[in-house]
């Protein structure tokens, strides 16, 4: 059993974490003095958002130095000790790795641009304005695709006369893969961080460094009508033709000679798990797992900012499908993360009277699932969205776009805000809440976001002492998870599949059976299933101080969760 399949990953998104020097700014030293936090939790592995140097245009995912520490952050020498005394208390740390493309201010970006004949011009994508075009005119990029943070996939370099390629912000150029010389400096600098004592990555979209070489248009039938007739580029770089090839290429040659593999995890927008089984067949010998996207965009309609009501039916399938869909593959399971609002007010319920209850509901949903569950920093709280009530407290470079661009097309600006309170990335940026104190404890400046005003009743302080807060509940899930080996093995079946309030599945392991339900409504519901078998079994874990059927079907109360074991030959357990 690889030791990954097995583990808890904890996701640190430094800049929001703890501040140690009162710049406002969370830093490895801020982490370092909560290590303590991480080792009652259980985690076995923490995965470092960007603490390279950066402009910080895009809070870090625009790195302009693969070598180094920002000094936001701290030192090499702060790193190393983090790195020492992660391992001290035998936690592996995963660092992020943003490869598809760099900053601008990166020395191989620098000089790129400094002439169409430079060596490291053909480092990234350059291409003249379409034909018959004058270069710099709207329309005239090469190619129709929209970045992701809006406007045109491509920026007109005044100097040299052509165009760039960013998929994201035009600071984040695309670096080009095709060039064996970009791939063999990211190879070397992986090993380096190896050889600091990293034990893998997860890896920026990672699926998107292989494109079509002939960039074809992007179909203008989905174009975005905000995006003045911009498409979507998707199908021309999204597992383009070279991905699979690199990714071997790459594992072989960072891999090369380390009596333990670096742990691979590949971030992989917009794949299905057919793509998913591809990229983690062991065999193949490409990623370890895959972070996809499939649940997390169920609630949204073109864009993510078209909101769509989530059905659990869909939802409950979605996560079947990865279940059951990647053969001898491995796939990451999160609710949430530095991108995505945050799991308790997207997938529970945070209004008081239930959000300590849905989110151990969706705790032990999420981690009695088949995969690597992921905690991102303040889930484990139960921290919930941010009520930003205007455009200024805003700081993601998405959600200000977005903001910037619909009220160029005349938005209702309430509207919109409404919208960034559900679904914008400063949902999981605001700063985790330790205590119930000024700035909630994260630091003693004034942080670069503002703290969320409920971390008087939200805050690690209280919780890691209540044995029945949510922190406590987590621990409970993680230690299940890390003695029972049907949870890291056992198969998995979906039950009630149709239910609108219910989420049943089990999970089974040679004559252990797991029965994991739990009812994701405030009403008492009575899910269609029959409990007999399960009555000479034994309560695992519970969201309510007394769980536990009685003959027949019996209730579940209001987001109540309930996981039940029993021996398959029905001897009695326990
Ligand atoms: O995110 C990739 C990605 O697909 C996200 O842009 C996602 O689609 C969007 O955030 C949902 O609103 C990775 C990083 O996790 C993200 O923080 C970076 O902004 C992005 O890549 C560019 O590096």
């Amino acid at each position: 059993m690889t030791w990954w399949r097995n583990a808890v990953v904890y996701q640190i998104y430094p800049r929001s974490f703890a501040d140690s020097n009162g710049d406002g700014v969370g830093d490895l030293r801020g982490i370092v003095g909560h290590i303590d936090h991480l080792t009652a939790l259980g985690v076995d592995v923490v995965w470092l958002s960007p603490v390279y140097p950066s402009p910080q245009d895009d809070n870090g995912y625009d790195v302009s130095d693969y070598q180094d520490i920002d000094p936001l952050f701290g030192s090499l020498d702060d790193f190393d000790t983090l790195v020492e005394a992660l391992h001290h208390n035998g936690i592996r740390l995963v660092m992020d790795l943003v490869v598809n493309h760099s900053s601008d201010e990166h020395q191989w970006f620098l000089d790129s641009r400094s002439s169409r004949y430079a060596p490291r011009r053909d480092w990234y994508w350059w291409r003249p304005a379409r034909a018959g075009m004058t270069p710099g005119a709207p329309g005239a990029e090469p190619t129709n695709w929209a970045s992701y943070f809006g406007g045109p996939a491509w920026e007109f370099d005044e100097a040299t006369g052509e165009y760039y390629l960013h998929l994201f912000s035009r600071k984040q150029p695309d670096l080009n893969w095709e060039n064996p010389a970009v791939r063999g400096a990211i190879y070397d600098m992986m090993r380096w961080w190896l050889d600091r004592g990293v034990d893998g990555f997860r890896m920026d979209v990672i699926n998107m460094i292989s494109k079509d070489t002939s960039l074809p248009d992007g179909d203008a039938r989905f174009a975005n009508p905000a995006e003045h007739g911009l498409a979507d580029g998707g199908p021309h770089f999204i597992c383009g033709p070279r991905l699979h090839e690199f990714l071997r290429e790459m594992r072989d040659t960072v891999g090369e000679g380390r009596p333990t593999p670096p742990l691979m995890i590949g971030e992989t927008p917009a794949i299905d798990h057919e793509q998913g089984r591809l990229l983690t067949d062991p065999v193949r010998g490409e990623l370890d797992m895959v972070f996809q996207f499939e649940h997390v965009d169920l609630d949204s309609g073109h864009t993510k900012w078209d909101l769509r009501t989530l059905d659990l039916r869909e939802l409950k399938a979605s996560f079947a499908r990865w279940q059951n869909g990647l053969g001898d593959g491995w796939n990451s399971l999160y609710w949430d993360n530095h991108d995505q609002p945050r799991a308790v007010s997207r997938f529970g319920d945070d209004d008081p009277e239930y959000r300590d209850l849905s989110a151990k509901a969706l705790a032990g949903i999420l981690h009695l699932h088949r995969g690597t569950p992921f905690v991102y920093q303040g889930e484990e709280l139960g921290m919930t969205n941010v009520p930003f009530d205007r455009i200024e407290d805003f700081r993601d470079i998405e959600s200000v776009n977005y903001y910037r661009g619909a009220m160029a097309a005349g938005a209702d600006p309430q509207a919109v805000l409404a919208g960034l309170r559900i679904k914008s990335r400063d949902n999981a940026r605001t700063p985790v809440q330790w205590t119930d104190g000024l700035q909630a404890g994260f630091t003693s400046g004034t942080p670069w976001i503002s703290v969320n005003p409920n971390h008087q009743e939200i805050n690690a302080a209280d919780q890691r002492s209540n044995p029945d807060s949510i922190f406590n509940f987590y621990r409970q899930v993680i230690a299940l998870r890390h003695a029972d080996p049907v949870v890291v093995e056992g198969d998995f079946t979906l039950l009630v599949p149709d239910d609108e309030d219910v989420w049943a599945f089990t999970r089974r392991l040679g004559d252990v059976e797991l029965l994991v339900m739990a009812n994701l409504s405030r009403r008492n519901v009575t899910p269609a299933l029959d409990q007999t078998p399960w009555v000479r079994g034994e309560t695992v874990l519970s969201n309510y101080p007394s769980g536990g059927p009685s003959a027949g079907a019996f209730t579940l109360r209001p987001w109540e969760l309930l996981v039940r074991r029993r021996r398959c030959d029905d001897t009695v357990i326990g």
